[in-house]
């Protein structure tokens, strides 16, 4: 792939739906602190703000989409960064309910998961003795016998809702054979170019961490697409600096953010959402010598429709 533009986009996962509210004190799981998370992580330098909506009380995952506009209308009135909401961060919703926030919302971006696997987060369990909230254990342990399910004919109906919303999908690759999945309906003509993939390393289910998963990934996609697409990078837990900071020297954009991983270092756990991102951004211009791109930099670049065209 070659690219022009040689600044780097930083996208910030605030809360996800991968870790719990017993995993991490400092998880924001109120639209409020959602919010505040995504604000403060803006101005340390994220131009996207990838979001999932969590039960106010409870801190579960959830899919009720005046949490998700509460959130977007939030973001919106404090900064210019682009609000990617997800499609399927939860594991229990139907292709229907996820793809609401993509029709009612019309964001700029939203997220689009490109494969069916198996998603384990039960080890997770293992290192709590006791949870916070009820449901936590069961969430967890449960996804040992859970399937992500994201078929083609899901995929097929996600798309041109999407293409409707006037979406620009971030097409969520966990495994090289989702890269091929990808192509397919790319070349059946279910979305369109360019085509902005995000790689996702380290889920159990999916590919590992190691650097030659990442560099096959990218070349897979090199292959596959050429200059008809770009890419960012994401890595669970420990491993998200050291895959970030190889995805950027390869000629990728970065994620970070607690849905991903919940510490700046081993035994130090990260308070916000911004420490994340700081810690990236100064990985970015101090290892890698290149420079943040901003929210409009990124949006031109993306080809995305802007802030003014959503329904928020
Ligand atoms: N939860 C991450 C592993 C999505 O939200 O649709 C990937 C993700 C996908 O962020
Ligand atoms: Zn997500």
């Amino acid at each position: 792939m070659s690219r022009d533009f040689d600044k780097t986009i930083v996208t910030c996962a605030a809360t996800g739906s991968v870790h719990t509210p017993t995993l991490s004190p400092h998880l924001p799981v109120t639209p409020e602190e959602i919010i505040e998370h995504t604000v403060e992580a803006a101005e340390a330098g994220a131009s996207i703000v990838h979001v999932h909506a969590r039960d106010p009380e409870t801190g579960k995952p959830s899919s009720d989409v005046g949490l998700y506009r509460k959130m977007a209308k939030g973001i919106k009135d404090q900064c210019d960064a682009i609000f990617c909401p997800t499609t399927g961060g939860s594991v229990d919703r139907t292709v229907e309910e996820a793809a609401k926030v993509v029709s009612e919302l019309e964001p700029e971006m939203a997220t689009c998961n490109l494969g069916s696997m198996n998603f384990g987060l039960y080890p997770m369990a293992r290192r709590i003795d006791e949870f916070k909230y009820d449901w936590e254990r069961d969430y967890l342990e449960g996804t040992k016998d859970m399937i992500f399910a994201n078929t083609f004919e899901d995929l097929e109906k996600l798309f041109p809702i999407m293409q409707e919303a006037g979406t620009r999908p971030e097409l969520e690759c966990y495994d090289v054979g989702h890269i091929y999945n990808l192509s397919q309906v790319f070349r059946d003509g279910f979305t369109d170019a360019p085509l902005r993939i995000q790689f996702v390393m380290g889920i159990l289910g999916g590919i590992g961490t190691h650097p030659s998963d990442l560099v096959h990934m990218k070349n897979t996609a090199d292959r596959l697409f050429d200059d008809k697409y770009s890419w960012s990078v994401m890595a669970g837990g420990r491993h998200e600096f050291p895959v970030c900071s190889l995805g950027v020297s390869l000629g990728g954009d970065a994620r970070v953010g607690m849905e991903d991983n919940l510490y700046l270092a081993k035994g130090q756990i990260a308070e916000t959402n911004a420490q994340l991102v700081e810690k990236m951004v100064r990985i970015i211009k101090d290892v890698c010598g290149k420079e943040i791109a901003t929210p409009d930099e990124a949006r031109e670049f993306l080809e995305l429709k802007g802030q003014d065209k959503v329904n928020f």
